[in-house]
């Protein structure tokens, strides 16, 4: 395959949207079971609030790098996306947060820059059509073809996760969302960090297992109890929560990873530093792996609230997507890695 025209177009529809895909007039309460919406006003569980302190004094994870095992070729995988083969990566020792970043923390960095992100530059975000208010839905003239749950909300952003009726004053402990990698990009500036590459990602996300398909082992539910934040219903209509979210979870909800890491899986997407492609990594060294060195669409891992088996069953650790990178939605965002 030609690597220039890698990329996006061979990605099956997902759980995100990419800013170029929305259709005018295709909403229609037949494309998304609309009789659910009364679904969208259940309660947000509110998380205790950290003790104040800043994004960049919170201490991150030292990983000692080292040869990993990348990549799945798992039944259940999508061997599309290219997460095959399974192969011998080694990398350098590097710091990866424990969180993705947080509202709170983009907030500290909103307010110590005037950054404006590319959702509130465009005016408008991919919001999923349970969480917009009657109010809000009633100027929602354009979807998503493929993927009809996605509404494009004017005002939408990330003070606004679900229309500009909404706040993140009951969530400041939640992934911050509608940020685009580029958005991710200039946080991560400023913050004097950067986004992990792809391979990164994975080995910390492994939490030190070998081979095993969530960061805690090979079952979705070990002992019955819910590990991530995913979909739990009939996608996209009903959605039961039975892991306690509907919408994204704080972003310390459940038990780290062996390496100490939250919600690498579910809970939102998170951009890597790679353009994605399906096979360069077949050939590519194995030796600090970067991607290749163009693209049209920016790799992101872990899935998210909305990925259910019946549909995206990518909330493994070597399940992949892509979005351009100038794309949000209000499942995607990313958390922070730095050189050791
Ligand atoms: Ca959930
Ligand atoms: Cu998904």
């Amino acid at each position: 395959m030609n690597e220039e025209n890698a990329g996006k177009a061979e990605l099956p529809a997902c759980c995100a949207a990419s800013r170029g895909d929305q259709a005018a007039g295709s909403r229609s309460p037949a494309n998304v079971g609309l009789e659910s919406l009364s679904l969208r006003k259940r309660e947000i569980p509110v998380s205790p609030q950290p003790e104040a302190d800043t994004a960049a004094e919170r201490p991150m994870i030292l990983l000692p790098g080292g040869v990993f095992r990348m990549g799945t070729e798992d039944k259940d995988g999508f061997p599309i996306d290219g997460e095959g083969p399974v192969r011998e990566v080694e990398l350098a020792p590097f710091y990866i947060d424990p969180y993705a970043v947080s509202n709170r923390d983009f907030q500290q960095f909103a307010d110590a820059t005037g950054y404006v992100t590319d959702a509130e530059h465009y005016g408008w975000s991919y919001v999923f059509h349970l969480f917009v208010s009657e109010e809000t839905a009633r100027t929602v003239t354009r979807t998503v073809q493929r993927t009809p749950w996605w509404w494009v909300v004017e005002g939408a952003d990330w003070r606004h996760p679900d229309g500009p009726d909404s706040t993140i004053e009951d969530r400041l402990n939640h992934p911050v969302v509608h940020v685009s990698y580029e958005d991710a990009e200039a946080y991560c500036k400023w913050a004097g960090k950067r986004l992990p590459t792809e391979a990164e990602w994975e080995y910390a996300a492994r939490g030190g297992l070998d081979g095993r398909r969530y960061p805690w082992g090979d079952e979705l539910k070990p002992n019955g109890e819910h590990r991530c934040n995913i979909w739990q219903g009939k996608f996209p209509t009903v959605n039961n929560a039975s892991d306690g979210y509907a919408g994204t979870a704080p972003v310390d909800t459940y038990p780290p990873n062996g390496y100490g890491l939250y919600n690498v899986v579910g809970n939102v997407w998170e951009f890597c530093s790679d353009w994605f492609s399906p096979d360069h990594h077949r050939t590519a060294s194995r030796v600090n792996p970067q991607g290749p060195p163009r693209g049209q669409s920016k790799v992101m891992k872990g899935g998210s609230y909305l990925c259910h088996r019946s549909y995206c069953n990518r909330y493994r650790v070597a399940a992949r997507s892509a979005n351009t990178p100038d794309s949000s939605a209000g499942n995607m965002g990313f958390r922070c890695a730095k050189d050791a």
